[in-house]
C-alpha cells in the first residue's frame, strides 16, 4: 500500500512492516503524514509472524521494522527519532532536543502503561488505569501550560508531540471525557487533529481500517 506524499525525492523510499494495527506505528505515520512523505506500508498477518522467519530476521525478534533505503531500523522510538531528525521535528538546537527526548520517554511510560493494561489486565485493570490517568495527563498539561506554544518544546510540532497526541486519541476512546479537567492538552489535541495533513490521514482508510490493538481491546 502507498500512503501519503513524498517530496523529498532524494531519500529512499520509506517501508514500514508492522502488524495490521495502529499500536505503535501511528505516531510515525502521523509524522510523516504532517511531513507530506510517502511510505510503503507491509502488514503483516499475525498467522505468517507464527511462522517465525520474519520474527527471527528482526533484531530484537519483534515489528515495527522501517526501511528508509539501505537503513533498517527496528523499536519504534529510534524510528521517531530518526525521522525528527530527517524532517525537522527534534527542536531548534541541542537543549530543545534534549527536552523533546525528557518528554517521549515520559510519552513512552505512560504508553508502557496503557498496552499493560490493555495486552495483560483489561478486565480487572480498565477502571484503576482510567482512575490514576489524571495523575499522569497533568504532568503533560504542566509543560504545556509552562511553553505556552502549544507543543511541548518550542514552537512546532517535534516527534514528541506526534507520540503525545497519538497516546491521547487511544486515551480518548478509552475515556472519551479524560481530557475534560485538562484544557491545554484539550487544546493541544485539538490543534493537531486540525493540521491540514494530519487530518486526511486521520479521515483515511488506511488509518481508519486499522484497530488500535491487536488485541481488539481499546
Ligand atoms: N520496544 C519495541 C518498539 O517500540 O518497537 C516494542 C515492539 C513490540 O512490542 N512489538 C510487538 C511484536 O512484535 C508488536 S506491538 N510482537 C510480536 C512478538 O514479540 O513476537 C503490539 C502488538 C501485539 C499484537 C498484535 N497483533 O496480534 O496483531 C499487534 C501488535
Amino acid at each position: 500500500m502507498q500512503c501519503g506524499q513524498r517530496q523529498n525525492t532524494k531519500m529512499g523510499p520509506y517501508i514500514i512492516t508492522y502488524f495490521p494495527v495502529r499500536g505503535r506505528c501511528s505516531a510515525m505515520k502521523i509524522l510523516l503524514s504532517d511531513k507530506d512523505q510517502v511510505w510503503k506500508e507491509n502488514l503483516v498477518e499475525i498467522a505468517d509472524w507464527m511462522k517465525g522467519d520474519l520474527k527471527k530476521s528482526c533484531v530484537f525478534g519483534q515489528l515495527p521494522k522501517f526501511e528508509d533505503g539501505d537503513l533498517v531500523l527496528f523499536q519504534s522510538n529510534a524510528i521517531l527519532r530518526h525521522l525528527g531528525r530527517n524532517h525537522d521535528a527534534y527542536g531548534k538546537n541541542n537543549r530543545e532536543a534534549s527536552l523533546i527526548d525528557m518528554m517521549a520517554d515520559g510519552v513512552e511510560d505512560l504508553r508502557t502503561k496503557y498496552l499493560k493494561m490493555i495486552y495483560q489486565d483489561y478486565d480487572n485493570g480498565k477502571d484503576p488505569y482510567i482512575k490514576d490517568l489524571p495523575n499522569h495527563l497533568d504532568k503533560f498539561e504542566a509543560v504545556l501550560v509552562k511553553n505556552k506554544t502549544g507543543f511541548l518544546v518550542g514552537n512546532q510540532p517535534s516527534f514528541a508531540d506526534y507520540c503525545l497526541f497519538d497516546l491521547m486519541l487511544n486515551q480518548l476512546v478509552l475515556c472519551p471525557t479524560c481530557l475534560d479537567t485538562f484544557p491545554s492538552l484539550k487544546s493541544f489535541v485539538e490543534k493537531m487533529k486540525s493540521r491540514p495533513k494530519v487530518k486526511a490521514f486521520l479521515e483515511s482508510d488506511g488509518y481508519k481500517k486499522l484497530p488500535i490493538n491487536g488485541n481488539g481491546k481499546q
